[in-house]
């Protein structure tokens, strides 16, 4: 069983620390220069200020550094974006529909359940809609987060690698209640799985209840 809940957190978590420890490197390397300049050329020390014209190397560095490091975020966050768009054919497919204050999940078997329960190391498609205001469909775990919005389908997509419960949230402000819009997701073994969704009720898995 994998270490993270889905491989795209590996990919996101990696991001978020790539752009994090460029921005820290940075901050802290213009913020020591730029004390050590204050000293170094302090007026009081007889220092003259003298314009300096056009310096291509300089230039071009200080052009070329930026441009390859931010290209990079870019291409790390875009690659690890796609992870979500790309969503295969053969996907499990659920219908999430949300309204003031849960979420419903509609499977294509006619199952329905306000808890939307998953088979493992399974591709899941998630089709979205709003009945009302715009909400948002967050999986923290998950690393994944997409508006609901009404008369639109907006699409999600996770492939679960380990075994649990992870919370599910509205991520955007629907009214009163909001705050207490959460629901989860359970990541079953795939007989167990199976053996509830073959069922035809509408009753909560008998599910060895899952950590
Ligand atoms: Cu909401």
């Amino acid at each position: 069983m994998s270490s993270t809940p889905t491989a795209h957190v590996e990919s996101v978590d990696f991001v978020m620390l790539y752009i994090v420890g460029i921005s820290v490197v940075l901050l802290l390397g213009i913020t020591a220069t730029m004390i050590y300049f204050v000293f170094k050329y302090n007026r009081k020390k007889g220092h003259q200020p003298v314009d300096i014209h056009g310096n291509f190397w300089l230039e071009l560095i200080w052009i070329a550094i930026p441009t390859v490091l931010v290209l990079s975020m870019f291409y790390f966050g875009y690659t690890s974006f796609r992870e979500i768009r790309d969503i295969p054919a053969n996907a499990f497919k659920v219908k999430v529909e949300a309204m003031m204050w849960k979420f419903t999940f509609k499977y294509e078997n006619g199952k329905q359940t306000d808890t939307l329960y998953v088979p493992i190391n399974t591709p899941v498609h998630l089709e979205m809609t709003s009945m009302d205001v715009n909400h948002a469909f967050f999986i923290p775990a998950f690393r994944i987060k997409e508006d609901v919005i009404h008369n639109k389908v907006n699409n999600l997509y996770f492939k679960p690698e380990k075994l649990g419960k992870y919370d599910v949230a509205c991520a955007e402000y629907c009214g009163l209640k909001h705050s207490m819009m959460y629901t989860a997701v359970k990541v079953l073994p795939k007989q167990e799985f199976d053996n509830w969704y073959a069922v035809k009720t509408n009753a909560v898995p008998n599910v060895s209840e899952v950590k």
